[in-house]
């Protein structure tokens, strides 16, 4: 049996969980969410419609943080007090507020208009990054781990899909670059095309 993972190779959200089961064996299957059979897929194993959506026997997980916590609980993989819970939350607040942009986009909104909606999701992600900028220690920029890993694959991402412009944002980059020619995330590579 083992573990399945339903995702695309573009979301951050999978990529994340990609680069965790780095050395534990797991099925991709590979979806295109928004139309056709995987999408009827997907909703019959999330009703919440989204992936990552990871299956084990009987047990099917939703989202991506609680897939690590079931992943950790079974694995081991890294011990969290609250202040690592809030770091998480923080990234994931940004990815989520840089998801919604993109989704903007693509529905044929202008997201450089100004709006209340657009204008709170920017906001997110510069104060996340305004925050996370002092936590940005030699000794942090070069672990890796959940925490890590999940501020890669949102900077990465915002990068790649021009939400973020990482010139703005030099100490950042620097940490992409630490960790850019890892296999994982060589492996993982958000594709081009
Ligand atoms: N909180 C969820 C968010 C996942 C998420 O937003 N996934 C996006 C792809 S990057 C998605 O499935 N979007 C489709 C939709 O929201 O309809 C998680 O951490 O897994």
């Amino acid at each position: 049996m083992g573990y399945a993972l339903y995702g695309s190779k573009t979301s951050p959200f999978v990529r994340r969980i990609r680069m965790i089961l780095q050395d534990i064996p797991y099925e991709f299957k590979e979806m295109n969410i928004f139309e056709g059979v995987d999408a009827t897929t997907l909703n019959k194993i999330n009703p919440v419609n989204q992936i990552p959506v990871l299956t084990d026997g009987d047990n099917t997980i939703w989202d991506s943080r609680v897939i690590f916590n079931y992943l950790n609980s079974l694995h081991r993989l890294q011990n969290f007090d609250w202040q690592d819970e809030n770091l998480l939350t923080a990234i994931d607040g940004a990815m989520n507020a840089g998801v919604a942009l993109l989704m903007l986009k693509r529905s044929g909104f202008n997201i450089q208009d100004s709006s209340m909606y657009i204008d709170r999701q920017k906001e997110r992600i510069k104060s996340v990054l305004t925050y996370l900028k002092p936590l940005l220690t030699d000794e942090f920029k070069k672990q890796w781990n959940f925490h890590t890993i999940s501020l890669y694959c949102f900077l990465d991402w915002a990068n790649f899909r021009e939400i973020i412009n990482l010139s703005d944002y030099p100490e950042f980059k620097e940490f992409l670059k630490i960790h850019e020619n890892k296999s994982i995330v060589i492996q993982t590579q958000i594709p081009k095309a």
